[in-house]
């Protein structure tokens, strides 16, 4: 027998946010001092009858739903052994028991750790040894990945304190279980619901933890508490106006903040609406599912409505006529393609323009078409503060372009266990630094103009160049290299790696993703476009001029664009 490494204390390493604010927070009603997974009970138990949870050819109600989270609740404590406070990292697709235990880590007080399905061994490695995670969660095997091969490796991985794993699928061994079992309605769902009652987590305490994107060597968990992340998606339920005869359609990885909660499953169920799972954003299944389901909210990222968008050009859009409301976030979303998406698709289009670590910015619905179309929202909260700032820091007037900064109700004062992230991305009056570019316009919407970290976002996929680089260099003939982003019209943006080559030696793109795919790290991390070059230009103070490579792989590509036509 093998002995597992105790994990710390989930306190150690939080960074709270300072008593004054909190007791602001509190007094304008922003934390209402109440669990997430009550609240979600309370909700629910107002309809028990009605329909909460559609995934294909299951469906669950309200009452069989919360029944399901607290009779898994109580085996995660009893039949597990995980204390509250314990972390579990989930990585499952978009199906029922993804929800079913969100809500039972929510009401028993463990916190899950939300990966994302593109995370492969590495990430997941990483993220379970910085979390101190005592368990995960994969399906067996998904899209021709064995997660349950993955989840076995990184509970053998030295140190490791993973004792048990959680299966959508058949389980392999003795510290596996079968979770969708799990997930059967207990015998008695009054029992489990008092036990939980009695010892349910406060609103201060870490509800989950999210990740941000472009993550590099320690990952930076975002830990969000039962208050913030609770208000976080009753104000975003409220100003998107859901209610009881919505139907939300989770087309995006349901671990991510934007279909988690800007409104997403938990302002839905909050809303007493009813969530509809779907493992794939493609037209094809979308639209029929729409269509099945009555569906009338949905989020996707730019490339995704693109996709609709092309779609519905080609076979029209009877299928959407419930949609009343498109969300489309996660990057930029170009004007033009904006101006399509309501005249095509039929519903309205609400651009928001969020990250994990909290703020959120969203059109409103009423708001004029060229403010829905032309700006990416104003912030959620009457309670968050922004400043858009120069390289000083000093703030600059509205209509120029500057670093976003912000502080509120419901964005993170530092990430977990990670000082010096933290002193590089919140400065010591807790404002976090988004490193992104933004014009505040008079009116007060923002515009996303460009960003200043150095991550490439592929469609929404934040992938943390300098990851990227980490990996390129394991290769002993790439002496220098540099990743950026080259502009791609499905994506927005792709990975190019620009490197020097050893003398005498050369590399293809295909040579080169074949010699970094089994190293066990998430695919997205596999650049798309190679450039070979003598040398990197560098900037005045000899740093690599990441605009310039920008630039000329920019240039490079439309080139080629242009030659194929
Ligand atoms: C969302 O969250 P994250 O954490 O994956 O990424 C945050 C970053 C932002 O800092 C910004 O660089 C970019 O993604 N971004 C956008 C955008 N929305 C996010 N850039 C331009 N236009 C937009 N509309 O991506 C996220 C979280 C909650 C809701 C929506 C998106």
């Amino acid at each position: 027998m093998t002995t597992r490494a105790t994990p710390r204390p989930l306190e150690e390493g939080l960074v709270p946010w300072p008593e004054e604010f909190a007791r602001r927070y509190v007094a304008e009603g922003y934390w209402i001092g109440q669990p997430l997974g009550a609240a979600l009970r309370r909700a629910g138990l107002r309809t028990p009858e009605a329909l909460a949870l559609v995934d294909g050819t299951t469906r669950l109600t309200f009452r069989s739903l919360l029944a399901r989270a607290d009779g898994l609740a109580v085996s995660l404590l009893e039949d597990l052994g995980l204390q509250p406070g314990d972390r579990l990292l989930v990585q499952l697709p978009n199906c029922w028991q993804f929800v079913v235990l969100t809500l039972a880590c929510l009401r028993a007080g463990v916190v899950p750790v939300m990966a994302l399905p593109a995370h492969r061994e590495r990430e997941l490695g990483e993220l379970a040894a910085h979390s101190e995670a005592v368990a995960v969660a994969v399906p067996e095997v998904h899209r021709g990945v064995d997660h349950l091969v993955i989840a076995e490796a990184i509970t053998r991985a030295p140190g490791s304190t993973l004792r048990s794993v959680l299966v959508v699928g058949e389980p392999r061994g003795p510290s596996q279980v079968d979770l969708t079992a799990w997930c059967a309605e207990p015998p008695d769902p009054e029992a489990c619901a008092a036990r939980l009652d009695a010892q349910a987590p406060t609103g201060r305490q870490v509800a989950l933890f999210l990740l941000s994107g472009g993550t590099t060597g320690t990952p930076k968990l975002i830990p969000r508490t039962h208050d913030d992340y609770g208000y976080n998606a009753r104000a975003s339920a409220e100003l998107c106006r859901l209610g009881p005869g919505d139907a939300y359609l989770v087309a995006l990885p349901g671990g991510h903040n934007f279909p988690l909660a800007c409104p997403g499953i938990l302002g839905t169920v909050l809303r007493g609406g009813r969530v509809v799972m779907l493992d794939s954003p493609e037209p094809e299944r979308a639209f029929a599912t729409i269509a099945a389901e009555r569906v009338t909210v949905t989020a996707v990222v730019p490339a995704v409505a693109q996709r609709w968008l092309a779609h519905a050009e080609a076979h029209g859009a009877d299928q959407l006529e419930s949609l009343r409301l498109l969300q489309v976030g996660g990057a930029r979303l170009a004007e033009e393609v904006a101006r399509r998406v309501e005249a095509v698709l039929g519903a309205t289009l609400q651009q928001v323009f969020g990250m994990a670590e909290g703020l959120v910015n969203y059109t409103r619905l009423d708001d004029p078409k060229e403010v829905r179309c032309a700006t990416q929202g104003r912030p959620l909260s009457p309670g968050d503060e922004i400043r858009v700032v120069d390289e000083a820091g000093r703030d600059v007037p509205p209509g120029v372009p500057g670093l976003l900064l912000t502080r509120g109700p419901y964005t993170i004062r530092g990430y977990y266990r990670a000082p010096e992230h933290n002193a590089r991305s919140f400065d010591p009056d807790g404002w976090y630094r988004t490193g992104d570019v933004v014009v505040r316009r008079d009116d007060g919407n923002l515009v996303v103009e460009g960003r200043e970290k150095d991550i490439v976002n592929r469609g929404g996929e934040k992938i943390s160049a300098e990851e990227v680089e980490n990996l390129a260099y394991r290769l002993p003939w790439v002496r220098q290299c540099a990743a950026v982003a080259v502009p791609d019209p499905e994506l927005g943006e792709r990975v190019c790696l620009f490197a020097v080559l050893a003398p005498g030696t050369t590399l293809t793109l295909t040579d080169l993703r074949a010699a970094l795919a089994p190293t066990g790290v998430s695919p997205l991390l596999l650049p798309e476009r190679l450039e070979l070059v003598d040398h990197l230009p560098t900037t005045a103070v000899g740093k690599i001029d990441k605009a310039a490579l920008r630039a000329e792989a920019a240039r490079r590509a439309a080139a080629e664009d242009r030659e194929r036509r």
